[in-house]
């Protein structure tokens, strides 16, 4: 039974405030979850409940930390640490589709407490608890070059990843790591910075998307490994950030293009370098270009929905209805608890929509991102690059699951 519920702000990896919560179990055991929080993040997403007063610049989260101390405690004091009857005690509460009331940032901790405590008093871990078929370990799509909304290198697309496929996830980390580190040094042989954006990637000065694209080819063949086969590139454009609802357009390499221009240039860098995803690639309301990619690179590349379907079944629906995208994001505080989550999971697999399960680029160190992608059989994990504590606390814990799984 759940016996207690203390919540407190502390900072994410970009020094920005955000919720703690520690949920106390009768049997004096103490449960913490921590939620990570968006910098680009899409106009549907529940809402990350902020103070907006003169502290951190209006960034505090008081209001939601006594929103789980003065309103969610008293309601579920005494209860079962069940996930899903907790999360409806929530949404009951809250009363909102976007968690308005109490800030998804407040509920999502509370959720993620409770499954913590659930699964252990199962004696299991989490990825254990979770799973429900035969598990298996993600493909880590490592964000090796910033960009957008993450870094100030002036490159429009948010994200360039690498995406190793060597059979184990041991490997997987070893083929990421090398590439990220010949990256580096190709890159300061050339002169650019090797400093490193929100989410560890390198932010250099490139002059264009290609450019970057050029940098990350000749890193992964420099380290000994064949791009298109031993590793693929990953593109999240997060292309809201780049749109001009005035006139319609994208600035991208000091470009102005119609989403028209827009497409045959995803075409055209899709048919040079190894792409094997486009996350993002219109403004989050424009479902028709994504319906129109979707059409005419469906079957080469996954076209990935984060911002279009912010992990609400409801967005998703509307995606499936059109045939806009084929593959979604899967981030747990888009949508505010651990069940709903889940229910837009399981909606992605049942209509053949691959999920790719991620975390923010403001962080914490919780790992569950770690454990729901092994558990729930999430094929594709993002999860940042080879630098930064809270992104390698992340693949250090796939690590251990996967020796785990291999001891059994
Ligand atoms: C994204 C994410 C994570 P943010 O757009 O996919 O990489 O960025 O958390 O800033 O929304
Ligand atoms: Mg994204």
């Amino acid at each position: 039974m759940i016996k207690d519920l203390i919540a407190r702000e502390i900072l994410d990896s970009r020094g920005n405030p955000t919720v703690e919560v520690d949920l106390i179990l009768d049997n004096n055991k103490t449960y913490r979850a921590s939620v990570p929080s968006g910098a680009s993040a899409g106009s549907r997403e529940a809402l990350e409940l902020r103070d907006k007063d003169e502290r951190y610049h209006g960034k505090g989260v008081r209001r939601a930390v006594n929103n789980v101390n003065n309103i969610i405690k008293p309601a579920i004091i005494g209860k079962k640490a069940d996930v899903v009857v907790i999360d409806r005690i929530m949404q009951k509460i809250d009363g909102t589709t976007n968690k308005s009331t109490l800030g998804a940032n407040a509920t999502l901790a509370v959720s993620l407490a409770t499954l913590k405590a659930a699964c252990d008093l199962e004696g299991k871990e989490l990825w254990e608890y979770l799973s429900t078929s035969k598990v298996s370990l993600p493909i880590p799509m490592m964000n090796v070059i910033n960009g957008g909304a993450h870094a100030d290198s002036g490159l429009a697309i948010q994200e360039f990843m690498i995406v190793p496929v060597v059979p184990t996830f041991k490997e997987r980390l070893r083929v990421g790591s090398e590439v990220f580190h010949t990256l580096k040094d190709i890159l300061k042989k050339d002169g650019y910075h090797v400093a490193v954006g929100d989410e560890g990637g390198f932010a250099p000065s490139l002059r264009s998307t290609e450019d970057a694209l050029v940098y990350i080819v000749k890193a992964i063949n420099e380290s000994g490994y064949v791009p298109g086969k031993d590793v693929f590139i990953a593109l999240d454009v997060a292309a809201s950030e780049i749109y001009n609802e005035n006139t319609n357009t994208y600035r991208i390499d000091n470009r102005v293009l119609s989403a028209r221009d827009l497409l045959k240039f995803y075409s055209y860098i899709v048919d040079k370098y190894p792409i094997i995803s486009i996350e993002d690639p219109f403004d989050e309301n424009d479902f028709e270009s994504f319906q129109l990619i979707t059409k005419l690179l469906g079957n080469k590349i996954m076209l990935v929905g984060d911002d279009y379907f912010v992990t609400n079944s409801r967005c998703l629906q509307k995606g499936i209805d059109m045939g806009a995208g084929n593959a979604i994001i899967i981030k747990a505080n888009q949508i505010g608890t651990v069940s709903e989550t889940i229910e837009t999971l399981i909606l992605a697999k049942k209509n053949k929509y691959v999920p790719i399960i991620s975390h923010r680029s403001g962080e914490t160190e919780d790992t569950f991102i770690s454990d729901f992608a092994v558990g729930l059989s999430i094929p594709y994990i993002k999860t940042g690059s080879l630098s930064r504590g809270e992104r390698i606390a992340k693949y250090n814990q796939l690590l251990r699951i996967e020796e785990k799984l291999l001891r059994k």
